[in-house]
This record gives C-alpha cells, sequence and structure tokens, in this order.
C-alpha cells in the first residue's frame, strides 16, 4: 500500500489519465534504468486506455537497457514543439533535470511530477512524491493497481529492471518489504529474473572493463582508511576506448574495501574544465547532504554533484567536506 498521503494523489493522477486524449513523457538527463522503464511502462498503459503518446529525452537511453520492448520509441530531443494535455515528468527535481525539453507552463495543460528522491520539488500540478518507494518504477504499479489494470508481461519486465536497477539487484537500503511485495506480483506476470539480471549485470563491455582498471590503478584510501578515492581523467577514456557513459559502476568498487564507509570518484568530462564528482556511502554517512553543498544531490547513500575547475581543485574542495561528513 502506497503511503496515506499518497493515495490522494495516485487518484487524482488516474482521474487526469482517464479524462485526457494526449501525453508527453520524460525524465532527467542521462536516463537510466529506472526512467527509461517507467517511460516505457506508463506509455504501455497509456496506450492500451486508447491515449496518444509522445516519449522524449533531451540525452539518449544507454545501451545496456536496449533490450527493453518499447525503447525504439523513445525520442532524443533538445526541445519539443508540441503541445499536450498532460506532461508526466519522472525522476526531475525541478524542469532542468530535464533539460527543460518542454515548457512545462505553455506546453502542457496539466503537469504531473514523480520522483522518489530526497531532492525533490512540487513544480507539478500533480506531484506523487515517494520518499519510503524503492524507485519511480516501484510507484508506478500503485496507479496500474488505482486504475485497476492488469500488467502485462513487457509492463512487468520493464517496472522489474527500474525497481532492480535503483535498488543495486535489491540490495541497496532503499529495498524494503513493499518493494518485494511488488516484485513478486511482478514475477507472476513472468518476468523472466534471470534473463534480466544476466543482460544488465552478467556481461561488461571489454572497454568498460579495461576503463575499471585503470580507475583502479588511482585506488586511493584517505581519513584512516575511511575514505577511497578513484580517479578517471580524459586520458583513460581513451586508453581504454571507453567514454563517459561506461564509469556506472566504478564509484561502487572503493565501499568494497571493509574498512570505509565512503567512497568518490572524481572524473573529468568532456566538457572542458567540468568535472563529475560521484559519491557512495553507508552507515551514518548521508552524501546526499554532502553532494548538495556543491549543487548537486541524490540519496543518503548515492549521490553526485558537478564542479567546474580542474579535477585536482575539485578534489580540493570536496575531500575537507567529504572529511567533515563522516563525522556528522
Ligand atoms: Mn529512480
Amino acid at each position: 500500500m502506497p503511503p496515506k498521503q499518497n493515495r490522494k494523489v495516485i487518484r487524482a493522477i488516474c482521474r487526469a489519465i482517464q479524462k485526457n486524449r494526449t501525453f508527453f513523457l520524460t525524465g532527467h538527463k542521462k536516463p537510466d534504468g529506472d526512467t527509461v522503464a517507467s517511460e516505457l511502462a506508463m506509455a504501455s498503459l497509456l496506450k492500451r486506455l486508447g491515449k496518444k503518446v509522445d516519449i522524449a529525452n533531451a540525452e539518449p537511453a544507454p545501451d545496456y537497457l536496449s533490450f527493453l520492448p518499447g525503447i525504439q520509441k523513445i525520442k532524443t530531443a533538445k526541445k519539443v514543439d508540441r503541445c499536450y494535455d498532460v506532461a508526466m515528468i519522472f525522476e526531475c527535481s525541478d524542469t532542468e533535470r530535464m533539460g527543460n525539453i518542454l515548457d512545462i507552463r505553455k506546453q502542457a495543460k496539466t503537469v504531473i511530477n514523480i520522483d522518489h528522491h530526497l531532492k525533490h520539488s512540487f513544480f507539478g500540478h500533480l506531484n506523487l512524491i515517494g520518499l519510503t518507494s524503492s524507485s519511480n518504477s516501484e510507484q508506478l504499479y500503485y496507479i496500474y493497481d488505482a486504475l485497476k489494470m492488469p500488467i502485462l508481461k513487457e509492463e512487468a519486465t520493464c517496472l522489474y529492471v527500474g525497481m532492480m536497477t535503483d535498488t543495486g539487484r535489491f540490495q541497496y537500503s532503499n529495498t524494503n518489504p513493499e518493494t518485494l511485495w511488488i516484485a513478486s506480483k511482478l514475477l507472476e506476470k513472468g518476468v523472466e529474473v534471470h534473463t534480466l539480471c544476466e543482460k544488465i549485470y552478467g556481461t561488461k563491455t571489454f572497454s568498460s572493463l579495461k576503463l575499471l582498471s585503470r580507475a583502479l590503478l588511482s585506488l586511493h584510501l584517505i581519513e584512516k582508511d575511511q575514505i577511497a578515492t578513484l580517479q578517471i581523467t580524459k586520458d583513460d577514456y581513451k586508453l581504454a576506448g571507453s567514454n563517459e557513459e561506461e564509469t556506472e559502476d566504478i564509484v561502487n568498487q572503493g565501499l568494497l574495501v571493509p574498512s570505509t564507509l565512503m567512497a568518490i570518484l572524481f572524473r573529468e568530462t568532456e566538457t572542458e574544465n567540468t568535472v563529475k564528482v560521484s559519491f557512495r556511502s553507508r552507515r551514518h554517512v548521508n552524501v546526499c547532504a554532502l553532494a548538495e553543498r556543491f549543487g548537486g544531490g541524490g540519496h543518503k547513500y548515492a549521490s553526485g554533484c558537478e564542479i567546474s575547475g580542474s579535477l585536482q581543485n575539485a578534489m580540493q574542495s570536496v575531500l575537507p567536506q567529504a572529511r567533515k561528513a563522516l563525522k556528522n
């Protein structure tokens, strides 16, 4: 069951779905498994209800999701020019997160904001913010339920992939009884757990392994081995034949060292003088607050931010704050 305060907004979302005809779906830049899966499941549901649906993101979906049913329907665009009855926006703390692909004041009569991040805002007419939900996909389950629409196998596959990727295969702290209960409902629809796990986690490209090996050479422990740092430079991408898309899992390696409470990955980007910083933590250490100090955000145990300047500069500004975050 969704938390009480959300049942009302879920009902309002269902009404908006029922009474409108054209829908636009989008999510955050650098779309991940949960965002893409949410878009596909929701688009499929809307189409079954006879609605017209467009999906577009400011940036393309990563290759490892290319097997998801319906993914070819997602367009990549800087801006869309049509107007819609409803715009549904997934996992965006504000409209900048989706690259302002659509002007929500002019191009949509009703804006539905669905998010589960600690850093969120209420920019929509309807805002479904589920802080105890593991993922956006988990929240969509309640919309199917409220509409009394059975979930098709393809839709269940998408929702399961969204939940599995956002919970790190149901291992992160955001995995709760509700998450596993909903996952079990999806399995009843015929989701092939083993195949999905193999597709997403069982294989890695040669270039991503080469990049990982280069990043691991930079692994360094500080603050009585409680903080692990990793770095990736532009040269690393080049020498590994890799790119920024293949950095996803690298920061997690830092937490494999038993003494560490926080892992930080500093990586150069294609944009000159822009460094992306990813944080992971455990126990009492809140890296969401840490990332927010630098204009970023995320979750308590997983967050990120962007810093302008060199990689060395980024380390100099972040590490003192990271040390403080350990003590809070
Ligand atoms: Mn998510």
